[in-house]
């Protein structure tokens, strides 16, 4: 009798201790689902307030694409940096795509000399700079009939297994030259070669925004001449579009600072433009952490001004107004 109720004793326990075993495990379980739960809650308000940074911060851009695009709107305008909150501003960069050279327009017979004349001032050879040249026209023009011994046509991209080249149609990309032969060459003379051209502007080069380095190698300027030109159009603070610049108001005044005359002056007069036609607007939005940039060009010599591109691109670092 003792022996069976100490085995019922001995149950009931073992009973007892599995049930409380069962709960443990249930409050564990829902213990982990309620943090998931908080966690997961978390993320998502953390994703959603993300998302409407980067909302605000585009709609902030867009605001400073409004503006910069009003007729009445010039470089340097107060109005093209505005603070609307604590947290949230836009600045815009206004400028024209004439303040680099249009590739496309120096890939003619009349324009060579102009592109040889870039590529010596970076060093290149005259004798390379022709075969470069060359090169690129061969890779423009329909035919496939070779310039110059030293330039390339298809057979020669065949023979090194590039049958679909070249394109033999003007450039729709800068990354395009990096196809053509002997690009390497012009990467090594001028890593930032880019930066010297376009393929979008009127083909004119825009003497009130183009840079120092520009203008020096498409005129034939020294670069000192071309420095202190730049320096003249940005005033006393050195700084581009601001309020105290002295944008050059006739070419005669921008070739005498070039130092350019005689022969020379009257070859370079019909590149060069006072105001550039196609207006780039880059306007970059901040609203706490977000940033958004946009990228907009604007036709304005045909009537009414119309938007040819509208990009959004990467910002990085952040910058108080
Ligand atoms: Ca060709």
């Amino acid at each position: 009798m003792l022996v069976n109720n100490r085995l019922h004793l001995c149950r009931t326990s073992a009973t007892s201790g599995s049930v409380l075993l069962a709960v443990l495990c249930l409050v564990a379980v829902l213990s982990f689902l309620i943090v998931s739960a908080v966690s997961v809650s978390k993320q998502h308000g953390d994703m959603q307030q993300a998302r409407q940074g980067v909302m605000r911060a585009r709609q902030l851009a867009e605001m400073g694409v409004a503006v910069a695009a009003h007729p009445m709107i010039q470089p340097g305008d107060p109005l093209l940096r505005r603070k609307v909150s604590g947290i949230e501003h836009f600045e815009v960069i206004l400028s024209t795509e004439e303040s680099r050279l249009n590739l496309n327009a120096l890939l003619t017979e009349k324009r060579l000399p102009l592109l040889e004349r870039i590529f010596t001032s970076w060093g290149i050879s005259p004798a390379d700079a022709q075969s470069l040249v060359a090169t690129l026209m061969d890779w423009t023009d329909a035919d496939d009939l070779k310039r110059r011994p030293d330039s390339a046509e298809k057979l020669d991209y065949t023979m090194l297994g590039l049958s679909d080249r070249p394109l033999n149609r003007q450039l729709a990309s800068l990354d395009e030259v990096d196809l053509m032969l002997r690009a390497g060459e012009i990467q090594a003379a001028q890593p930032d070669w880019r930066s010297f051209f376009t393929l979008r502007g009127n083909g004119q080069l825009d003497v009130n925004m183009a840079s120092a380095e520009v203008l020096a190698a498409a005129t034939g300027a020294s670069l000192e001449n071309a420095q202190q030109l730049v320096q003249q159009r940005s005033g006393q603070d050195e700084l581009p579009q601001t309020k105290d610049g002295a944008p050059l108001e006739s070419l005669e005044e921008a070739l005498a600072l070039l130092g350019l005359a005689g022969q020379q002056a009257a070859e370079v007069t019909p590149l060069l433009t006072l105001h550039g036609t196609t207006l780039r607007i880059e306007s970059i939005g901040t609203a706490g952490d977000a940033r958004c940039g946009i990228a907009v060009l604007v036709r304005k010599n045909e009537g009414t001004p119309r938007i040819t591109e509208w990009r959004e691109f990467a910002v990085e670092g952040t910058r108080q107004l």
